[in-house]
């Protein structure tokens, strides 16, 4: 096969990895645990074309070049590898996630350039090779090969299935805080964190037990459980990155003033949870029947752009689905 397509979900951490074991092989020095989520889907193509002399991609209907093309074509280079074959590719590729979000995409973007690089370039690979593939990339990436509940261990090559979604369906409430990406970079930011923050190492020595609280949140459906440690993974990594030297600071006064709005929420009887990755957003995690009570409470907070309910998705899969056409 010379063309194959392929979609994959982001994922959000409920115990987060920041922080690297090893720079050279991007392996994580935290263990992290994410959940793999519907509404946040990329679809990309890669096609095998003897005529090209380098490798080509587009992203969003935008031509790449320079470190985003590298990186892209960096991961065609491991599959060619792999392959025995040395043809160039052009890679498609479509984030259905809504606008202007500045939400993370390099998660669902390299596990399905994995898979759809993988089936192109003529190999069938398991779901636990093609993460591990996508972690070279993107650490994040190696869980959004898989559905449900992941983990990616600490110094580990490839993510593992800890329970599936519909073992303890859960909503995660996407609140976008702000247009446009982010001013740094997680990769970046992280290892700024890591040569210049005190709070850096109690921050890696404690994540196993914050992962491990989640880890039991989860297999035992214990809903408390999970959100006091999640709330605690983020924002134990947010003190990291608060304590670097210069500061890496990704939350605003919006993102502060929806974390008091869930706080205040829980107090009045709602169950619900807050998490924020390398950026202003806020992932609210709670029950299905309470996600639109959610929803519109943290809709209501000034400076809140919109929200997005999803809930558990899939693993990545090959797919018909063209990346060309729209929304
Ligand atoms: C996570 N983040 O666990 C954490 C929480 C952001 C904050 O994984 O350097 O793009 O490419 O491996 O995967 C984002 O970092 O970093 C991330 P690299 P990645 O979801």
């Amino acid at each position: 096969m010379t063309r194959a397509r392929a979609v994959a979900c982001s994922n959000i951490a409920l115990a987060k990895y920041w922080g690297k074991a090893s720079v050279a092989e991007n392996l994580p020095a935290t263990p992290s645990l994410s959940l793999t989520l519907a509404g946040l889907r990329t679809i990309t193509e890669v096609e095998v074309d003897p005529s090209l002399s380098c490798d080509h991609a587009e992203l969003d209907g935008a031509v790449l070049t320079g470190r985003p093309l590298e990186r892209v074509a960096a991961m065609l280079d491991r599959l060619r590898a792999r392959a025995g074959v040395s043809t160039s590719a052009r890679v498609v590729s479509r984030n259905h996630f809504p606008t202007a979000a500045g939400l993370a995409s390099s998660a669902s973007g390299f596990a399905a350039l994995a898979l759809a690089g993988a089936r192109a370039f003529g190999l069938d690979l398991p779901l636990e090779t093609l993460s591990d593939i996508a972690r070279a990339s993107s650490a994040s990436a190696a869980r959004s090969l898989f559905g449900g509940f992941v983990a990616l261990p600490a110094g580990g090559r490839c993510a593992e299935r800890v329970a599936s979604g519909e073992h303890f369906p859960l909503s995660m409430v996407v609140t976008l805080t702000a247009k446009g990406a982010k001013a740094i970079g997680s990769t970046q930011g992280m290892q700024h964190t890591a040569a210049t923050s005190p709070y850096y190492a109690p921050w890696v020595s404690h994540s196993p037990k914050l992962f491990d609280e989640v880890r039991r949140g989860v297999l035992e459906r214990d809903f408390e459980r999970l959100g006091v440690a999640m709330e605690q993974s983020a924002l134990m990594m947010h003190a990291s990155m608060l304590a670097a030297s210069p500061a890496v600071i990704y939350l605003t006064p919006t993102t502060l003033a929806v974390m008091a709005a869930v706080r205040e929420l829980r107090a009045a009887g709602t169950p619900a949870f807050y998490t924020m990755d390398a950026g202003p957003h806020v992932k609210v995690l709670t029950l299905p029947e309470h996600a639109a009570r959610v929803a519109a409470c943290v809709e209501a907070v000034p400076g809140v752009e919109r929200t997005v309910v999803t809930g558990s998705g899939p693993d990545a899969a090959l797919t018909d689905e063209d990346p060309r056409s729209g929304e």
